[in-house]
């Protein structure tokens, strides 16, 4: 995207701007996760804290939205209350990012939009829970999320434990093969599947630091190469649930899902609501640990990618 005008619609705080024009780590953070993905008000308290401890590693946060017609980088107390309080913040994807913009709506973006703004912003490294991927099913349904096709195109790591295996997680790994993403494990072989260390599924390659994550996205982007890395961190191990017992929440979730005819950006949200009321907000504890690791470990990344 060759952006004109930019700065009629990119609103950074100045400690984020100051902090990317001297070259020092910034980590993005996306506003999904807190207006879809999680109840208030524990989301604020993970806004706040997620933010607290990529601080305490070295690097500067930037929370992402779309507020008064503004790509916002950096959010104040209230913005960030305003995107974690129940009320009409909207789900934005890529394709909604204009007309969220121009009709002056207020939007959470999702791991799509984060990269994007980020990548206009100049910021490199990104920490979520989880990405979005394919859908199981997709070959009837087309549902891939566009997080996909952000990765394939936006020069922009992102930390996350994998993804839920509400995906068909194998179809994700072949898609992002198929698009030139890589697909790094910190410390792991295993691809996680966010609650859990392992999907049974492999990582193209296993990354035993921070340093050396860094410099793979470095030696990515100066070769001109486009698009992100998927940076798979698994959810630390007292935190993690059972493989089996999650697979057949999740499978109760996706026949909900069909029963009701949910479909579109819909199912996502509707999913991830689904399972925390089946699980009596046990996954609600293990998502807010595993982003917190995710944060960490982004801060580090930011930190080894500007030295
Ligand atoms: N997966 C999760 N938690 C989330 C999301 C996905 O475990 O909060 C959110 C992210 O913002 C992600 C978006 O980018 O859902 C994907 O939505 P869709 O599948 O509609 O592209
Ligand atoms: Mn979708």
């Amino acid at each position: 995207m060759t952006a004109m005008n930019l700065e009629r619609y990119l609103d950074i705080t100045p400690e984020i701007a100051r902090a990317v024009s001297e070259n020092r780590p910034v980590v993005a953070l996306e506003s999904t996760i807190l207006s879809h993905g999680m109840p208030y008000p524990q989301n604020l308290e993970f806004a706040h804290k997620v933010e607290e401890i990529i601080r305490a590693e070295g690097a500067v946060p930037a929370t992402t939205a779309i507020l008064g017609g503004k790509l916002k980088v950096g959010l104040t107390a209230d913005e960030l209350e305003r995107m974690c309080k129940p009320g009409d913040i909207g789900k934005v994807s890529r394709r909604d990012v204009a007309v969220y913009l121009a009709q002056k709506r207020d939007g959470a973006t999702t791991v799509a939009t984060t990269m994007l703004i980020a990548s206009l912003a100049g910021i490199r490294i990104f920490a979520t829970g989880g990405i979005g991927g394919v859908h199981r099913g997709a070959q009837e349904t087309f549902d891939i999320s566009a997080d996909l096709q952000e990765l394939a195109n936006t020069p922009v790591g992102v930390v996350c434990a994998g993804a839920k295996s509400l995906l068909d997680l194998g179809l994700t790994l072949e898609y992002l093969e198929t698009y030139g993403v890589p697909v790094l494990g910190v410390r792991t072989e295993d691809f996680p599947a966010f609650y859990c260390r392992s999907s049974g599924l492999k990582v193209d390659y296993r990354i035993d630091t921070e340093a050396e994550i860094a410099g793979i996205l470095r030696t990515k982007w100066e070769l001109g190469l486009k698009g992100g890395a998927v940076i798979a961190n698994p959810i630390p191990e007292e935190y993690a649930l059972d493989y089996d017992e999650m697979e057949q929440v999740i499978t109760k979730a996706l026949d909900m899902a069909k029963e009701q005819g949910v479909h579109g950006k819909a199912t996502t949200p509707f999913l991830l609501a689904a399972i925390k009321d089946m699980t009596h907000g046990v996954s609600l504890a293990s998502n807010l640990e595993l982003a917190y690791n995710n944060a960490r470990v982004a801060a580090r990344i930011a930190v080894a990618y500007c030295k």
